[in-house]
């Protein structure tokens, strides 16, 4: 099985790699940001309370976030693999996630980090809050986000370099380069 966790800042091309990767893999796609703005379009009791997180640039709990992924993980166990698209973003997200994969014999393989500057960060957000409407693409969100990350979600890349499965890919440039990076960098697992 091929377990890929696709990481990075927000805004460093998470959801549009995922994308291609999905399509040449044929991974199951699991994106923690796709399944909560979906509860939030839905206005489930869970939507409602991870809007007002998400609008802060704030990172929703650990406990909801393990539970939808043990839940949608344990609808596909018959797939050849896994993309983690923004999950894991805290080290007990990570424990979480090493313990359900192992106990199904199929740990991560790899965690590829996509490297892009902050200035880049928050110019790609800015203008997809333009095209897309998203409520958590604005100035004070993105700079709180980007801070969430420095303090909660970073160390999951150290989490999984003392494990040998870091790759960091360079983010910036045309998005069929960084596919082809990303690609390069499974195939030498
Ligand atoms: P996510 O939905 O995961 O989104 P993201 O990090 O903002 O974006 P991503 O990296 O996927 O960027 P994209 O490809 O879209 O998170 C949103 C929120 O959900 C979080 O802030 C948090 O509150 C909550 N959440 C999600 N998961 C959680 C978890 N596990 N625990 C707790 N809370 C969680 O690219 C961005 C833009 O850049 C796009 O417009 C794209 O077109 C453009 N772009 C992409 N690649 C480019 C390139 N090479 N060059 C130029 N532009 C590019």
């Amino acid at each position: 099985m091929l377990n890929v966790i696709l990481f990075g800042p927000p805004g460093s091309g998470k959801g549009t790699q995922s994308e291609n990767l999905i399509a040449h893999y044929q991974l199951v796609h699991l994106s923690t940001g796709n399944i909560l703005r979906d509860e939030v379009n839905r206005q489930t009791p869970l939507g409602v309370e991870a809007k007002k997180i998400m609008d802060q640039g704030q990172l929703v709990s650990d406990e909801i976030v393990i539970g939808m992924i043990k839940s949608k993980v344990s609808e596909n166990l018959e797939a050849k693999g896994f993309i983690f698209d923004g999950f894991p973003r805290t080290v007990a997200q990570a424990e979480a996630l090493d313990k359900l994969m192992d106990a199904m014999n199929a740990p991560i393989s790899v965690l590829l980090c996509l490297e892009v500057p902050e200035e880049e960060l928050k110019e790609r957000l800015l203008k997809r809050g333009v095209i897309e409407g998203r409520t958590d693409d604005n100035e004070t969100t993105i700079s709180n986000r980007i801070v969430e990350y420095k303090n909660k979600t970073q160390p999951v890349a150290d989490y999984y370099q003392a494990q040998g499965k870091l790759k960091k890919i360079q983010g910036v440039g045309a998005v069929d380069e960084i596919f082809q990076s990303l690609k390069d960098a499974i195939a030498s697992l």
